[in-house]
């Protein structure tokens, strides 16, 4: 069984997309972010980090309980344990290593900067990181599409947790001023993968967490 320490934000969704993907079981614990449980002493000695996702597996490697912390070390971790998302042949598997290492360096790191500073653009010293992050927010965006111009998925022919760990992060572009359809084989994609079953799961969880902690 695995704990799964969440919260109805981005980074969560990624692994909400790949436990509906695998269907294993899992009990949901929310660190209510509103209420700042992510700095409660309990859940530090599980993330010392303070963000959500994190997992304990209770039956991890040899057979003890295993904790995982940051969404792509937990994507590969489920993708292992489960062997699903997880071809063998190395060249595939890399490939998704690394977009899903590009989506932690990049997207994962810079949308959110790219937001809050553009949304603080027209304060006093705030346009010189606005015009940073999102130049950079635009650029990234770029090389996605052009990514996904050339193939169906970001790591390829098939759908992996390269995609799952991008997709939430695509859904939200209008935060700094860029939008889908100057992107058009990211919104192709992006419609694609948000129509899988387990996407729109995923979704339908992360609805039902936000009216449960609705404040
Ligand atoms: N690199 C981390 C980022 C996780 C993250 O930023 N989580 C946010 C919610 S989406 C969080 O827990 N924020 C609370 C805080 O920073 O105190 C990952 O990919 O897991």
């Amino acid at each position: 069984m695995i704990d799964f320490y969440c919260w109805r934000s981005g980074n969560n969704r990624k692994i909400f997309m790949m436990l509906e993907e695998t269907g294993l079981p899992c009990v949901r614990h929310i660190v209510n972010l509103g209420k700042k449980e992510q700095l409660r002493p309990e859940y530090l000695t599980i993330n010392p980090n303070n963000k959500v996702p994190a997992i304990v597996d209770q039956d991890g490697p040899g057979g003890a309980p295993f904790t995982v912390i940051e969404s792509g070390a937990i994507l590969i971790y489920l993708a292992e344990k489960t062997g699903k998302f997880r071809p063998q042949d190395k060249r595939q598997w890399f490939d998704i290593v690394q977009w899903l290492m590009f989506q932690m360096a990049s997207p994962g790191a810079l949308f959110t900067p790219a937001h809050y500073f553009y949304s603080q653009a027209d304060k006093p010293d705030m346009e010189y990181p606005a015009k940073r992050y999102t130049d950079e927010a635009h650029h990234i965006l770029g090389v996605i599409d052009k990514r996904l111009s050339a193939s169906a998925y970001i790591a390829g022919d098939g759908y992996s947790i390269a995609d799952m760990a991008l997709w939430p992060h695509c859904g939200t572009v209008d935060r700094f001023g860029a939008t889908l359809t100057d992107h058009p084989n990211i919104a192709r994609w992006y419609t694609e993968v948000g129509e899988r079953p387990a996407t729109r799961r995923a979704a339908a969880i992360i609805e039902e967490l936000r009216e449960e902690t609705a404040a």
